[in-house]
């Protein structure tokens, strides 16, 4: 542990940006209702999805589209033989601290060899389990299959990270482990909808709805100072990053960008799209990355899924319910 490690200024850099720039996203009140579970699965995982390549690991047991296999990312801290090892788990608040970590393998050893997704080998999520808080780094390889990244978790509070990576021939995982930081912890209030962020002088609008059990688009129009961004710049193979998270458990979505930079057909804003597949009902966090000026933003958003059921999952001969209150309210605004 006292062996010196170099840190890359690319991490460094991204922590200062979010460490700097992010606000809580909560508002204090009851209003919010928890998220609703169903019992619907997530069917149709599409190609190049972590699920898409179960049918050929005999170690599930389990065929595509039942309970098992459509356990979201992220809730696991070992999956497919697959673990993450966090070195440091309790970290004190404000406090930049070292964490190392590795990904142990069906054989057991640390993984040394990544694919490389979306410009790296491995993407490293940080969030309070409240979801006010995020963090999106890049940790350096240190060797021998250690992974080695510089964090501050701001507050006292339970955590969750998220490492999302690929082994050389394997399949997509997103793994997660709780780390926490101690100390007076004082819980936010519900999630409230919101779909406009406002960060560093930049105006970020979502539209489009999370859809339960399907994979849907959302948009994120991105304008300063009232005038649209035309001149976003590529960050991680696209024109930004959106990682979604749902409350209560923190499951961690499967979210593609629809184009890339110089594929002649994707421009660069003020609209980046994404397709995202919301597990369940519920309430969602979304966090956009996007880079502008040479600086890399984070950008928050707080949406529910399933509050107007899709065509094809209303009830036939059951009545819409009457519109009431914010939430329907909400939905129509954009
Ligand atoms: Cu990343």
């Amino acid at each position: 542990m006292n062996t010196p490690v170099r840190i890359g200024a690319y991490a460094l850099g991204l922590a200062v940006v979010f460490g700097g720039a992010l606000g809580a996203g909560r508002a204090v009140g009851p209003a919010a209702a928890p998220p609703a579970e169903t019992a619907h699965p997530a069917h149709a995982a599409p190609t190049g999805s972590p699920d898409a390549g179960h049918g050929g690991h005999g170690d599930t047991g389990a065929e595509q589209g039942d309970g098992a296999a459509s356990v979201p990312p992220g809730l696991q801290i070992s999956q497919d033989g697959y673990t993450l090892v966090p070195e440091t788990t309790v970290f004190t608040p404000g406090e930049e601290t070292e964490l190392r970590f590795t990904v142990t393998g069906p054989d057991g050893r640390p993984v040394t060899a990544y694919q490389t997704q979306h410009e790296k080998k491995l993407h490293f999520i940080v969030v309070s389990r409240d979801l006010g808080e995020f963090r999106h780094l890049h940790p350096e390889e240190a060797g021998n299959g250690v992974w080695s990244v510089r964090l501050t978790l701001p507050e006292a509070g339970a955590y969750r990270a998220f490492a999302d990576f690929a082994p050389e021939g394997g399949h997509p995982l997103t793994l997660g482990a709780d780390l926490r930081a101690g100390g007076d912890y004082k819980p936010s209030g519900p999630l409230e909808p919101r779909r406009t962020a406002k960060v560093d002088g930049y105006t970020v609008d979502l539209a489009g709805d999370l859809v339960p059990g399907r994979s849907s688009r959302v948009t994120l129009k991105v304008s300063k100072d009232g005038k649209p961004v035309t001149d976003l710049q590529p960050y991680l193979g696209a024109y930004g990053h959106l990682v979604a998270l749902r409350d209560g458990d923190l499951a961690y979505l499967h979210v593609h960008p629809d184009g890339e930079p110089g594929d002649g057909r994707t421009p660069s804003g003020p609209e980046v799209t994404f397709y995202a597949e919301a597990p369940s009902r519920g309430t969602y966090r979304l966090f956009l990355d996007f880079k502008h000026g040479g600086e890399v933003r984070t950008a928050d958003f707080t949406v529910r899924a399933g509050d107007v059921p899709a065509p094809s999952e209303a009830p036939t001969g059951t009545p819409e319910p009457p519109e009431s209150g914010a939430e329907h309210a909400d939905d129509h605004s954009h």
